[in-house]
């Protein structure tokens, strides 16, 4: 059945609507990142890069690096960005942008998130890396789905039941990584666990400045929490929303990001940047091979 102009919303030139991108501008293989100044911080490492281009935060290029095309992909921050760029890319790839059908065979993207996000755990410092293995989603926009089949049901109810979760904040829910991609990008220094994502900065994330918020002691359960061996190592906001799309959409997705602050001892980074850029260097790399 056509989707309706109103529904996918096309620009002039045919792009989509947030994303100003046409099939052909991106790769199968893509790199997200939440500030878009840490788009080209990626491909300055680029044999060459053949396309760019930006709308609102959304900045895009596509290039090769050692041989392999790549798509770096900015995000903003937050969720509900989120669903913009995981629909319009599925859009891209999965919808025929001309008829407004979707095509009846679909193409799997691979998605890789570079982050920055503060640990919640003492042993992990800040300038350490943390892979994702889950993705605890606090935010509520996976909900607007039908997400009962990607949601790991048992650690749901296992978080909601141990923090005592106030449910008219929402229900959270839990999605996994992919394996294949936890396989390709993991290595031993890189600690994995479940990562928290916040549909915001401050309260949701239980920071006080000078609001009080629901319940000051959410950090502490969280960082106690255990669900058969896997325990909560960080908080940001993209990660869940991105893996819960990407099981919904038939997409493999992959969340690193580079711990810049620590929240168990209040610490921050010296040097954010050069933490974010050797997990770029790491990241490429691994994708290369
Ligand atoms: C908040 O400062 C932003 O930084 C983190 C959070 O998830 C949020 O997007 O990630 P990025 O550095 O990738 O944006």
């Amino acid at each position: 059945m056509e989707i309706k102009q109103s529904e996918l919303i096309l620009n002039p030139d045919g792009s989509v609507y947030h994303l100003n991108l046409k099939p052909e501008n991106i790769a199968h293989d893509i790199i997200f990142v939440g500030d878009q100044d840490r788009v080209e911080k990626i491909t300055a490492h680029f044999d060459s890069i053949e396309f760019t281009t930006q709308k609102r935060e959304f900045k895009t290029q596509t290039g090769i690096y050692k041989g392999k095309k790549l798509t770096v992909q900015s995000t903003g921050i937050g969720p509900d960005n989120i669903d913009i760029v995981m629909n319009e890319l599925d859009a891209l790839v999965n919808i025929d942008l001309k008829t407004r059908e979707p095509k009846k065979v679909l193409t799997s993207l691979n998605i890789i998130r570079i982050g920055t996000s503060g640990s919640i755990q003492e042993d992990i410092a800040v300038d350490s890396f943390v892979l994702s293995q889950y993705g605890l989603g606090l935010d509520n926009m996976l909900r607007s789905y039908l997400i009962d089949e990607i949601s790991d049901y048992a650690m749901e109810e296992a978080f909601l039941n141990h923090t005592k979760w106030d449910i008219r904040k929402g229900k959270p829910y839990v999605v996994r990584c992919s394996e294949k991609l936890e396989k390709l990008i993991e290595t031993d220094y890189i600690y994995k666990g479940i990562t928290a994502t916040a549909g915001g900065f401050y309260g949701p994330q239980g920071r006080v400045l000078r609001l009080d918020i629901q319940d000051p002691a959410l950090n502490n359960k969280m960082d106690i929490f255990n669900f058969n061996g896997n325990r909560i190592t960080n908080l940001e906001m993209e990660t869940a929303a991105i893996y819960g799309l990407a099981a919904l959409l038939g997409h493999n997705a992959l969340s690193l990001n580079a711990i810049i602050a620590n929240r168990a001892t209040g610490t921050f980074s010296n040097d954010p940047y050069n933490a974010v850029n050797k997990l770029i260097e790491y990241t490429l790399d691994k994708l290369a091979k």
